[in-house]
């Protein structure tokens, strides 16, 4: 039996999966109201083939509590965000969650980290607390997750994956636990080795959106085409620029490097950099709107609207959205009255928000897509007569504007 503690955007698929693979899996979160939820048979957000994943596991018997179970392996997935002064990752989620499992776990048994954690968080602060409680008999291991948000589902099964370990004996009982579900290559590794790999990933995407976002605002400055600019260069053979954006979002790119910088202020120039870069976008953005609506003579800026609350397409994740990163920026200018609209997101997040496209588009004349959802896509004759800020590059009429 598995108990796999923490039932977000990366426990639920993982427990899901490993459930529907004939593993025997209770999950545990310490937030009853979603346990309540999975109990009552709803996911708790949307992901592409993730409610189907749920049925199988129902099926294959899987249960949801609140309370800790005495088991042999334990899968922690909790947040670990960054501390916002230092820059340094804040592990209190995952060590409170080895202090309830420890609690629980009996001799020889192995707790799996999945959580992200800068190198050096295992041997600095989670051994202490086992220590500390007399528990030197748990086997720890590291097995960062690689899924992306919006593929989940085939990533988890197609993915290389990483596992650390202190003994290979360690290591290859949870790469076999792994191999159930996972076609692709595990490899086993040293527990340091496989912390810093987790974070180098991320960190190296984000260089290359930053530095696309760099060219971004020389092409803008000095009135050249990025995006024509980057797709002639990438027809280089060892050339590859990813694409600009308003900002970079979500809960790994914009926040692991920074534990980087954190932990090595001297060392990480051109990550600090970068991540200043991804950060300036939201105003940036701002700005441009700014520059258009002085162009076009307009006054009102309750006729603007931003289209996408997501941090990215067809997910209705909104941690650490660029589109929220703008607002709070409109709001530090004392600034208010930007519409906004997203098909995901049926709460109320922000001001001025719309719940409906058609009476979004019909309230507003300048049109922001921050956010490249299918929806907009499929209904873009909708904007033909409005003024468009085009921020991720999807609008082929003639006179939209870009970042
Ligand atoms: N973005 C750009 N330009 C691009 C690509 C992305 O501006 O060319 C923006 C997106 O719009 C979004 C942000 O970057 O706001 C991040 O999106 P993403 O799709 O690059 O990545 P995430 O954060 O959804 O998932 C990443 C993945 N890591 C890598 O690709 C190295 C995923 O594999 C990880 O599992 C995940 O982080 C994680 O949990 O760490």
């Amino acid at each position: 039996m598995v108990n796999v503690i923490g039932l977000g955007y990366i426990g639920l698929p993982t427990a899901l999966m490993l459930s529907s693979n004939g593993v025997k899996i209770i999950g545990t979160d310490c937030n009853k109201e979603l346990v309540d939820t999975l109990n009552a048979g709803k996911t708790t957000f949307f992901e592409k083939g993730l409610d189907e994943l749920f049925q199988k596991a129902l099926l294959s018997g899987i249960e949801f509590t609140t309370e800790y179970q005495k088991t042999d392996v334990y899968i922690v997935s909790v947040p670990t965000p960054y501390d916002k002064f230092s820059k340094k990752v804040d592990a209190s989620y995952v060590i409170s969650a080895m202090q309830d499992v420890i609690r629980v776990a009996p001799n020889g048994s192995t707790i799996v980290i999945e959580s992200t954690i800068s190198p050096g968080t295992i041997n600095k602060r989670i051994r202490p607390v086992l220590k500390d409680l007399g528990r030197t008999d748990i086997n720890l291991v590291h097995a960062p997750e690689r899924i992306i948000p919006g593929n989940m589902v085939y990533e988890l099964i197609n993915n290389n994956r990483t596992i650390g370990a202190d003994d290979k004996v360690v290591g290859n009982r949870i790469k076999n636990l792994y191999a159930k579900f996972c076609k692709g290559e595990i490899v086993v590794t040293d527990i340091k080795t496989a912390e810093m790999t987790k974070v180098v990933e991320n960190t190296f995407r984000a260089v290359n959106i930053a530095f696309a976002n760099e060219l971004a605002k020389i092409c803008r400055h000095d009135d050249m085409n990025v995006y024509e600019i980057i797709r002639i260069c990438n027809m280089h053979p060892r050339v590859n620029i990813l694409q600009p954006g308003p900002g970079v979002g979500g809960h790994c790119i914009s926040v692991d490097p920074w534990f980087l910088v954190g932990d090595y202020p001297s060392l990480t120039r051109v990550i600090g950099e970068s991540m200043k870069t991804n950060d300036s976008m939201p105003e940036f953005v701002l700005n441009r709107i700014f520059e258009i609506m002085e162009e076009r003579e307009m006054k009102d800026i309750t006729r603007v609207g931003l289209y996408g609350l997501t941090y990215k397409e067809n997910v209705d994740d909104i941690r650490e959205s660029p589109t929220l990163q703008l607002l709070e920026c409109q709001k530090r200018h004392l600034g208010i009255g930007l519409k906004v609209y997203d098909p995901f997101i049926t709460k109320s997040v922000a001001d001025n928000q719309y719940y409906n496209l058609d009476e979004f588009l019909d309230s507003i004349d300048l049109v922001v897509i921050m956010v490249k959802h299918d929806e907009i896509i499929e209904n873009m004759g909708k904007l033909r007569n409005k003024v468009v800020l085009d921020c991720q590059n999807i609008c082929s009429f003639t006179d939209v504007y870009h970042i």
